[in-house]
């Protein structure tokens, strides 16, 4: 069962008596790439950490999973975060033993950064029973196919809307899609074939996911709060959704739903089109 947490960018799933915290997108030192453009932000890690720690003693939970992009720079990882990065497992740590993580397209050379005990998956995700996890820029392992709910990360989902005189508001969302399970195996499928070979799938690759099930997708919102997002519903967004997934016609990102982190009900993508 999932549940999202009232308020906070994250999710609570159980599963035979077990208790996982999600959240996603951690983006760790991203202030750190101002500094090259002369602007000066103190790190931010301390704050995020205080946060999770706050949602931890809430909740209670037996794991945390971390849905990719732990740290914000891409390939390698910078000096502050050699620091910043083990510190802030250590603190975490301290309140919940197992802690995985999902590897994001940003978390490249993170292991080092990591404790052993810490496992690290590839973004293509992990299965637990009816619900998938997995990070979004890329497409989900097969497993995950026999699902029912997939849940992902990357987008950072956000609705922004601007009034007359220009005010804009913009709030982290999450977004529920409906999803054509057959079609996003197909995709799946086509897209993990090697490029000369894209236009028929075989039969025997079609028998590798024998009952292709995703009814849903969850799309997280980003837990850094200064991050925040992108619009999803500017103008031209439809066209520029982050990763081949949603791009796919499998996900019926139009009609999704979109919900504030205390719930609130906005509407479609589609109502909301243009309003930002
Ligand atoms: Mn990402």
């Amino acid at each position: 069962m999932l549940t999202p947490i009232k308020n906070y960018p994250a999710l609570i799933h159980k599963q035979k008596g077990q208790k996982n915290l999600i959240i996603s997108d951690l983006h760790l030192g991203w202030e750190l790439n101002l500094i090259q453009k002369g602007i000066h932000i103190p790190s931010q890690t301390q704050k995020i950490q205080d946060e999770l720690l706050q949602l931890i003693d809430i909740t209670e939970p037996n794991k945390l999973i971390i849905l990719g992009d732990v740290k914000h720079t891409i390939a390698r990882a910078g000096l502050v975060e050699w620091q910043d990065i083990p510190k802030f497992f250590k603190a975490i740590k301290t309140k919940v033993d197992k802690i995985e993580i999902i590897r994001g397209n940003h978390d490249g050379n993170l292991e080092p950064l990591l404790e052993p005990t810490i496992k690290l998956h590839p973004s293509s995700g992990i299965a637990s029973n009816a619900v998938g996890f997995f990070h979004g820029h890329t497409w989900p392992a097969k497993q995950l196919l026999e699902c029912t709910t997939l849940v992902m990360g990357h987008v950072h989902p956000t609705i922004s809307f601007r009034d007359r005189i220009g005010f804009r508001i913009t709030s982290p969302v999450w977004v529920k899609a409906k999803c054509d399970a057959k079609k996003l195996a197909d995709d799946c499928l086509r897209r993990r074939r090697p490029k000369s070979n894209t236009k028929q799938i075989s039969t025997s690759q079609k028998r590798q996911i024998a009952n292709p099930k995703v009814k849903q997708f969850l799309i997280m919102p980003c837990f850094n709060n200064f991050l925040r997002g992108r619009a999803i519903n500017k103008k031209q967004a439809g066209k520029s959704y982050r990763g081949p997934i949603l791009r796919s016609q499998a996900i019926k990102m139009e009609v999704a739903e979109t919900y504030l982190l205390d719930g609130t009900f906005l509407g479609s993508i589609k109502q909301l089109r243009g309003m930002g």
